[in-house]
């Protein structure tokens, strides 16, 4: 049974040893001592080699240049790795600095697109200010509008109003113009006669007498009638000439239907003397008969001859411009 000792560390010969070991049924066991127990551990076991000494040559060959080939591949590996780690660093600076550019850019991207929303925050705030101011302009404009439209209505209105009044004016100063030029017609008329005024009118009383026919004539061709009357105090200022006088006042047309020259009927006041009319042989014309007393009048045949009393009333004329 062959028996080798191999120290491990070779500067100390009493350290680690490790014994490699020919068994007798051809097996070989290596085994590992530490210092100085001889308790080996066996670390291997296996078929012993074949041959003497010369093949015991060729295994530690064998051995060391399994060993170089092993350190070579280690020292590749170890040059890989190297490498790799080299690049994995060299990427990883490079990734870093990518990282590092686009967290910058990131976050200049994100300040600028702060500042675009801020932009943006304060120019829809500018744009609603403008929009409501918009609006409120637009509505003052409106309402001006509707004022100026109602004013321009209004203007319209008044200047309508303005033409018709002048129109009206016009038509007023023609019609008192033609009322002038008949009142001095009437008035040369009876320039030779003796006028009397009362109470808003001109009265004519006849120096002679006729019929109520020929006396109401007389007066339609001075441009007036037989004179109505229309109140006590007229009555009385009638009555005052103290003669028998044809009145304006008929019942021609309808027996005892008494009306006044100018068509209306007679109605209140009335001045007929006591029993009249009693229509006394077709008595259709009436006369102041008893001017001592204020109920004076008497109905009489229309033929027969009296004074008359013709009236000019301005009131007539007042009326007249009145209804224009
Ligand atoms: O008594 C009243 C009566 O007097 C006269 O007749 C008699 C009058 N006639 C004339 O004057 C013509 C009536 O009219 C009058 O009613
Ligand atoms: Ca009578």
């Amino acid at each position: 049974m062959d028996e080798i000792n191999i120290h491990a560390n070779a500067d100390k010969a009493s350290g680690d040893y490790i014994k490699w070991k020919r068994e007798t049924d051809g097996s070989e066991n290596i085994y590992q001592y530490e210092d100085t127990c001889h308790t080996g551990k066996q670390i291997r076991t296996g078929p012993a080699l074949s041959g003497t000494g010369e093949s015991r040559m060729v295994e530690k060959s064998s051995y060391k240049a399994a060993a170089v080939i092993l350190g070579l591949l280690c020292l590749l590996l170890l040059i890989g790795l190297m490498s790799l780690v080299f690049l994995y660093t060299k990427g990883s600076s490079k990734k870093e600095i990518e990282m590092v550019q686009l967290q910058t850019n990131y976050n200049n991207l994100t300040e600028e697109r702060d500042q675009l929303q801020t932009s943006y925050n304060n120019l829809t705030k500018e744009r609603d200010q403008l929009q409501t101011s918009y609006n409120n302009l637009t509505e003052e404009r409106d309402q001006l509008q509707t004022s100026y439209n109602n004013l321009a209505k209004e203007r319209d209105q008044l200047q309508t109003s303005y033409n018709n009044l002048t129109e009206e004016r016009d038509q007023l100063n023609k019609k008192l113009d033609d009322i002038t030029t008949d009142l001095q017609r009437k008035l040369q008329g009876l320039q030779s006669q003796e006028l009397r005024y009362f109470s808003g009118s001109f009265y004519y009383i006849s120096s002679s007498e006729k019929s109520w026919e020929e006396g109401r004539n007389d007066c339609r061709q001075k441009g007036t009638d037989l004179v109505i009357i229309n109140s006590r105090e007229e009555q009385d200022f009638i009555r005052g000439w103290k003669k028998r006088t044809w009145i304006g006042l008929t019942d021609e047309q309808t027996e005892g239907t008494w009306r006044w020259v100018d068509g209306t009927v007679l109605t209140t006041p009335r001045f007929w003397a006591e029993s009249e009319p009693n229509n006394e042989g077709d008595e259709d014309c009436a006369e102041i008969k008893h001017y001592d007393s204020q109920n004076s009048w008497n109905d009489v045949p229309c033929n027969v001859g009296k004074y008359w009393i013709c009236e000019i009333s301005l009131k007539n004329y007042s009326k007249v411009t009145r209804q224009c």
